[in-house]
């Protein structure tokens, strides 16, 4: 059991990351109802344990393709958040300069691959990641995060046929919150678990709850485990809800209100809460410690956005292509 070597610093990061991810994508939906913000946002809220638990196994020599949903990874991967939300803002001080959004935002630097607003699309990247990672003979692995919607697109099979193929150490983690924008997972495929799809390529396929970070955790540490020591890729489904429209402009009439309540007795943050005070790893005083400066780094990152310039003209023009 992997979970049983964590230490209280560990559990600390985890909620920390939890909570600032909850906390980042509220204000984030808040402030573009205000018209603050450039990005349109597809919040995650709801499924943060599934970026936190297996982001935090990255280390330096990792890479992660994240999907528009899994903001957590950009945070456990060292990019500042107040570079992040200039970015979102479209201000000068984000990574583009005020261009684009987080959708499009990468740092290689840090292991963070640019996205791609094509759903499916950074899945043979992360394949051609992984094969580099391979040929320089190096310990990494590389992560590529989706939803259940993209698995059954032409790029997840090509994909994962020719990373088990080439035994590249590739992590697919698939956010199975049973929805594609207003389709529901049986209007896309006709199986009950994403992870079955495995099968036809030779990897294991692995089902896992993604509203237990701890669960998530164990899962990716046992994938991450496998391809380090040339084993090759391993398809992760983590199952989980989606407690918001696909994105911020969508108002969800769609979806029976009820239901999408009740998502939210099944809260990754209040279940992990209750795991933490229950076991006595953490105090009720710890979790309003690591909230406050959750909190904290969140605000200053808006304050950074919201006082920082939008870029001049010269700048809109340099590096487009038209
Ligand atoms: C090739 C392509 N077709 C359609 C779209 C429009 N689109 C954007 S998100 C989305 C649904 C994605 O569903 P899923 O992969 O399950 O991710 P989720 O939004 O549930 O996290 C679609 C169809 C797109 N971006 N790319």
């Amino acid at each position: 059991m992997y979970v049983e070597k964590l230490n209280p610093k560990d559990y600390e990061k985890l909620y920390y990351y939890l909570y600032l991810t909850r906390y980042a994508d509220e204000l984030i939906c808040k402030n573009y109802k205000q018209g603050m913000l450039q990005e349109s946002h597809h919040s995650c809220q709801g499924e943060e344990a599934i970026a936190v638990g297996s982001g935090i196994l990255l280390g330096k020599d990792d890479y992660v393709c994240p999907s528009l949903r899994a903001r957590g990874y950009f945070y456990l991967k060292g990019a500042t958040l107040k570079e992040m939300m200039a970015g979102m803002y479209g201000k000068v001080t984000g990574p583009s300069r005020g261009k684009n959004t987080s959708h499009h935002m990468g740092d290689m630097d840090r292991g963070i691959v640019c996205g791609s607003g094509i759903i499916g699309g950074a899945l043979p990247v992360a394949v051609g990641v992984g094969l580099g990672i391979k040929k320089r003979g190096s310990k990494g692995v590389v992560l590529v995060s989706f939803g259940d919607g993209s698995t059954s697109r032409g790029d997840f099979h090509e994909a994962m046929n020719l990373a088990a193929v080439w035994k590249l150490p590739v992590l697919f983690v698939c956010e199975n919150n049973r929805m594609a924008m207003g389709n529901t997972i049986e209007g896309e495929m006709a199986i009950d678990r994403v992870a079955i799809r495995a099968d036809a390529y030779g990897m294991p396929g692995v089902t896992a709850n993604g509203n237990d970070v701890l669960a998530v955790y164990e899962a990716t540490a046992a994938a991450i485990e496998r391809a380090r020591k040339g084993g090759g890729p391993t398809l992760l489904e983590f199952t989980t809800h989606r407690w918001t429209g696909h994105g911020v402009k969508d108002a969800d009439a769609y979806r029976d209100r009820a239901v999408v309540e009740s998502y939210k007795q099944d809260c990754p943050l209040d279940n992990f809460r209750k795991v933490l005070l229950a076991k006595g790893i953490l105090k009720k005083r710890d979790l309003d410690r690591i909230e406050k400066a959750a909190m904290k780094e969140v605000d200053d990152a808006v304050e950074y956005a919201v006082q920082s310039d939008h870029p001049p003209v010269d700048i809109v023009a340099t590096n487009v292509y038209v």
